[in-house]
């Protein structure tokens, strides 16, 4: 009579000691198959007296029972193990440091705009902004200049193949000052507000590119003259250059939508042939740079967008953004601005 314990230890102990699925299944087979060891003892019951089968059968039943336990309780420890491998070569250090990760930055253009709201925010100017597809009303017209002025062909404007709906002509804003019409149109005075964004006109060299950012700025209130105007850009121009020797020049000049217009100039002095903005004396051979344009806004303006002109008075002036850059980061450029190169951006 076969010694069903001694079979049954010898199976048990060879299938807690597979060291794999694999030869897990092998021995799975050798015992359960078809023609495997418990198996070929399962079919010699039929062939038992009734007595025998009484004895024998749960014994044969009792080893089954108990290699099919063995081999499931080993099936899932060796999956358990598979599974925390896996899980050690797929485990994820969130506690890397992440300094040498690549990393986004602020355009420098994008940083001076948003020093710039700053700035002017500290003076009580609030940022308005507008659309930079406009008509020709609100780009030209509303600001004093007519059809057949030259401003218009200055410009370099980019005009669109059709009309608006009412018949204006529909170009890419060559200034923001557009912005500012539609905030002397819609809102009441007094208006402090500069107007930052991206303007258009088809130059392009070393010193013009087709699309440059712009910064405008206005006042509307009762009583505002020249006075207000320059101690503005004074102390604007000090909080950008970060020094308080900056000196200022207003040079007459003209433009359609300012009367009187000036143009204000920066002393700047050369050092290792870097333009330093202030810090020169009238004679150590200062030089001047020209900045911003400005003016006192026309009556003619001011009543364009409907107001009354003896009652509101105002000042206004623009820049160039990227020039501003250019200045503060000493390059002489502008074309770097716009390379969309990452070390440059980088550096
Ligand atoms: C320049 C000239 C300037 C203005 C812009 C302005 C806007 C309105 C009314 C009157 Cl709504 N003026 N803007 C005034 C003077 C000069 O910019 O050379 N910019 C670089």
């Amino acid at each position: 009579m076969t010694d069903y314990q001694a079979m049954q230890a010898e199976l048990v102990g060879d299938i807690n000691a597979a060291p794999d699925l694999d030869a897990l299944e092998a021995l799975r087979i050798a015992a359960l198959g078809k023609t495997g060891s418990v198996s070929a003892l399962l079919k010699t019951l039929g062939s038992l007296s009734p007595d025998e089968r009484q004895t024998v059968g749960p014994r044969i039943h009792g080893l089954r029972e108990a290699v099919s336990d063995a081999i499931a309780g080993r099936k899932a420890a060796l999956e358990a193990a598979a599974l925390e491998a896996r899980l050690a070569t797929e485990r994820l250090d969130m506690s890397l440091p992440a300094d040498d990760a690549p990393k986004g930055s602020v355009h420098p253009v994008s940083q001076v705009m948003d020093e710039l709201a700053e700035i002017f925010a500290d003076m009580g100017f609030a940022v308005a902004t507008g659309p930079e597809i406009e008509d020709d009303w609100h780009n030209f017209t509303a600001l004093n200049i007519p059809e057949t002025h030259p401003a218009r062909a200055m410009h370099d404007t980019f005009y669109f193949p059709d009309a608006n709906a009412d018949g204006q002509k529909m170009l890419l804003r060559t200034h923001t000052s557009p912005v500012q019409i539609r905030a002397m149109m819609t809102q009441e005075p007094p208006i402090r507000i500069i107007a930052p964004g991206r303007v258009y006109r088809s130059d392009s060299d070393a010193t013009h590119t087709p699309m440059f950012h712009q910064v405008e700025g206005l006042v509307i209130d009762r009583g505002i003259h020249m006075g207000h105007l320059k101690w503005t850009l004074e102390t604007f121009l000090k909080a950008y250059f970060e020094r308080d020797d900056i000196v200022l020049r207003l040079r007459p000049s003209y433009f359609p939508f300012t009367e009187p217009s000036a143009e204000v100039d920066v002393g700047y002095k050369q050092e290792k042939g870097r333009r330093i903005v202030g810090g020169h004396g009238d004679d150590e051979g200062h030089a001047w740079m020209e900045l911003l344009g400005s003016g006192m806004v026309n009556r003619r303006v001011i009543a364009n967008c409907g107001l009354d002109p003896d009652e509101w008075q105002g000042f206004a002036f623009g820049v160039g953004v990227d020039r501003l850059a250019m200045l503060k980061y000493g390059m002489d450029d502008l074309r770097a601005f716009f390379d969309g190169d990452l070390r440059w951006l980088a550096h």
